[in-house]
């Protein structure tokens, strides 16, 4: 496993304002003596009301529109299948104008849904009760994958008769596979108008971690909407199934001996608590930080309303009015009949808040954390709770923020230095085998950096081992499995307000100036 494990977990970096890349490393340190595991009490969101325009639909306020889609003459005989109800955010301009105690710009909701093969896209007036709007399939795309289709589209192959065979003929039994649809898109003239996917078998025989033994070649496209198998390509009956020794990830399940001496467990004090506040449930304040935060159905987690407190005169000045993730493409670099689709787009395909779990208290986010559910809709039209989706906390790592020393010239004998001490709002999405970590992290300097990390697909082979690297998609990680090279683009939405709305993308490009033999003198190259 340390070999494999190792291999598998790819790092990527990207800049977006300044962009880190978090360390991958999981303790298991709630498992360790030393650590209690203290919980936030959770939050009844049964009678909440919202607090701020930009504020997150409310259980109460999804339980309207679905009321109010239920009476809609359209839907009256067939309830369409709920893919999102959103808040239809206000206008900048007047979310900018507002102000605590003022009454709320209209509280409007955005619903994409589905009925018989159409999207429909809908407008919903909370106040006044009523569909203001209501398009059908308004652009060419189709709505992110519900839960429903996820799991339909994953039992689809077993009533095909040539998936069976083929399956039977390798010798696996159906109760050891695991199919999913990793895949949505358009894959030729054949499915023009059509709601497919394409759907890949593992086996989990052995192990949990199925993603390491994949029933390579094996690819059926199937219709969301009729479940019908469109098209059944095998071309892997060669290729055998990676084996599964060696494969569980999980911690209990680590046979072998670490080799490397021994963690103490680790924690940062805070004896006084934390010094953040989340007031009103999105509104959080920290140092010289107010922002707003909240759980989206795609983006995670979405932070609006910047603004950094000037040091001078204590005014608050705008930073940023929105920053979200806004999609993440990775395409993997391999043509093969089985390989050449997969190219994901995981928070428009997939959601990467509908992909969050719940965040494990003290592994995945440290003490003191304060812990923030998004709530959403079902597929049929009311509302969930994901609870400890994004965690906040304030991180330390025993380095330094500023320093100086002085009193050797002079009588003022200097020492000084302050503790870097930043504030991380945290979310976690699990998009199939890939587990995705956004930090935004606030530094009081005024920096905000964008930190996230990642893991790769891996492929089956024939090969035990390489025989020709250059011919392969990627390099040989183990017996039988190739870890295919591929790219991980990440696009951020960022509306900058620095000191307002009326300011523009600059790039620097710095450039060094090469001098010439002899031409140096006096100048700092
Ligand atoms: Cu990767």
């Amino acid at each position: 496993m340390e070999k494999t494990s190792c291999l598998h977990f790819c790092f990527i970096s990207c800049l977006v304002l300044f962009i880190i890349v978090g360390s991958w490393y999981r303790s298991s340190i709630s498992s360790l003596p030393g650590y209690s595991l203290q919980t936030q009490k959770p939050i009844d969101h049964s009678a909440k009301t919202p607090y701020h325009p930009l504020d997150p639909l409310t259980v109460k306020e999804i339980n309207r529109v679905r009321t109010i889609l239920s009476s809609y003459e359209p839907f009256s005989f067939t309830f369409p299948t709920i893919h999102t109800i959103l808040l239809d955010e206000p206008d900048k301009v007047q979310v900018l104008k507002w102000r605590k105690g003022d009454p709320f710009p209209p509280r409007k909701a955005q619903v994409l849904a589905l009925l018989n093969g159409q999207s429909h896209v809908l407008n919903v007036d909370l106040d006044s009760r009523r569909v203001t709007g209501h398009a059908i399939n308004p652009s060419s795309g189709y709505p992110v994958l519900s839960m429903d289709d996820i799991s339909a589209a994953s039992k689809a192959p077993f009533s095909n008769a040539e998936f069976n065979k083929s399956i039977a003929a390798r010798w696996v039994s159906s109760s050891e596979l695991i199919c999913l649809p990793p895949s949505a898109g358009w894959f030729g003239p054949n499915e023009e108008g059509k709601r497919v996917v394409k759907v890949l078998c593992f086996s989990n025989q052995g192990t949990p971690n199925f993603y390491m033994r994949p029933i390579e070649g094996l690819v059926m496209t199937v219709d969301l909407d009729t479940l019908e198998v469109l098209k059944f390509s095998d071309t892997g009956r060669d290729i055998p199934i990676p084996k599964s020794a060696d494969t569980d990830y999980r911690y209990t399940a680590q046979k072998k001996e670490q080799k490397m001496e021994p963690l103490n467990p680790i924690s940062i004090e805070q004896p006084k608590g934390r010094s953040f506040r989340v007031e009103d449930g999105h509104i959080v304040k920290w140092a010289n930080w107010v922002f707003h935060l909240k759980a989206d159905h795609r983006a995670g987690l979405v932070i609006s309303r910047v603004m950094v407190r000037d040091s001078e005169n204590g005014e608050l000045r705008d930073v940023m009015y929105r920053g979200f993730a806004s999609e993440f493409f990775v395409p993997y670099m391999d043509l093969d009949e089985s390989w050449y689709f997969k190219s994901y787009m995981d928070a428009g395909e997939y959601g990467l808040g509908m992909s969050a779990l719940p965040l494990v208290p003290l592994n995945d986010c440290p003490r003191h954390s304060y812990y923030m559910d998004g709530i959403f809709a079902t597929p049929d039209g009311n509302p969930f709770v994901q609870p400890n989706m994004i965690c906040l906390f304030e991180r330390y790592a025993g380095d330094i923020s500023w320093r100086h020393s002085d009193g050797l010239l002079t009588d003022f004998q200097i020492r000084e230095a302050r503790p870097k001490v930043t504030l991380v709002a945290r979310m976690a999405a699990s998009v199939g085998n890939y587990d995705y970590i956004f930090d935004w992290e606030f530094q009081t300097d005024g920096l905000i950096n964008v930190g996230l990390s990642g893991m790769l697909m891996v492929k089956g082979s024939p090969y035990h081992q390489a025989p020709n690297q250059d011919a392969m998609s990627g390099p040989l990680i183990s017996e039988n499995l190739i870890g295919v090279v591929h790219d991980h683009f990440v696009t951020f939405h960022l509306d900058m307000d620095i000191d307002g709305a009326n300011n523009s993308f600059v790039n620097v490009n710095l450039v060094k100036e090469r001098s010439l033999p002899g031409e140096s003198l006096g100048r700092a190259t």
